[in-house]
């Protein structure tokens, strides 16, 4: 069976969760990083999760892991066999390492998980949110995925990171096709599942829910 290692609460995490959800795969999660810290042995070079666990094969990157359970249990779905989707869906999924998360991560830590900030920090982060939300928006009009009429690797991907970026007490602007997209999101079991999580809105709040979620699968 699929082993996942990894917190929850953790959006790389989540990611995976998501991809084994969408894939109908029965997997195992540990609590691993964050407050559970780390086992001995633990197989991930970096030392950071979510790690899976394959039969032999050790794959460590959200990303990775989330392509590689598309292209070995998803081919034509998660993953598709046409060229220009799948090759859509891989742009996007690096634009969410690079674009998004260098704009988001920092606005999470900031308004959620205590790391020290100012108005201007906040603001900064938030702009650059905008920014990167309004390019998305452009891409989804006329589609109902970002690749096309089908979920894809991309929409997990930049689709992890949504439901706090719609939820977080900051203000964004009005993107019709980014909302549409990410209600159609929010309406799949397996988004709800693992994505959609009480995530608490201070330190004490965040770690409390880390603690309530230990063992959940
Ligand atoms: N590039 C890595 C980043 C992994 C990462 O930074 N994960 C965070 C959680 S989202 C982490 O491990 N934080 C430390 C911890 O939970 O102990 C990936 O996408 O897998």
């Amino acid at each position: 069976m699929i082993e996942v290692l990894g917190r929850r609460n953790s959006a790389n995490v989540q990611k995976v969760m998501w991809t084994l959800g969408e894939l109908g795969i029965d997997y195992r999660r540990e609590d691993v990083g964050g407050s559970f810290g780390y086992p001995a042995g633990y197989p991930n070079p970096v030392q950071v999760v979510p790690t899976l666990r394959d039969g032999d094969l050790v794959v460590w990157e959200s990303n990775a892991c989330v392509r590689y359970l598309a292209r070995r249990y998803g081919a034509g779905s998660l993953w598709p066999d046409d060229e220009p989707a799948r090759t859509c869906a891989d742009m996007w999924m690096e634009w969410q390492r690079s674009d998004i998360a260098f704009a988001f991560f920092p606005l999470f830590q900031m308004l959620v998980r205590g790391l020290p900030s100012t108005p201007e920090k906040i603001e900064r982060s938030v702009a650059g949110c905008t920014a990167a939300f309004t390019q998305l928006d452009d891409a989804l009009h006329g589609r109902s995925y970002i690749c096309g009429e089908a979920l894809t690797v991309a929409d997990i991907a930049i689709g992890a990171m949504m439901y706090r970026y719609m939820t977080l007490p900051i203000e964004r602007p009005a993107l019709p096709a980014l909302q549409a997209w990410y209600e159609r999101l929010c309406a799949r079991p397996a988004y709800r599942k693992h994505v959609m999580i009480e995530y608490g809105s201070n330190l004490d709040q965040w770690n409390a829910l880390e603690k309530a979620n230990a063992g959940l699968q």
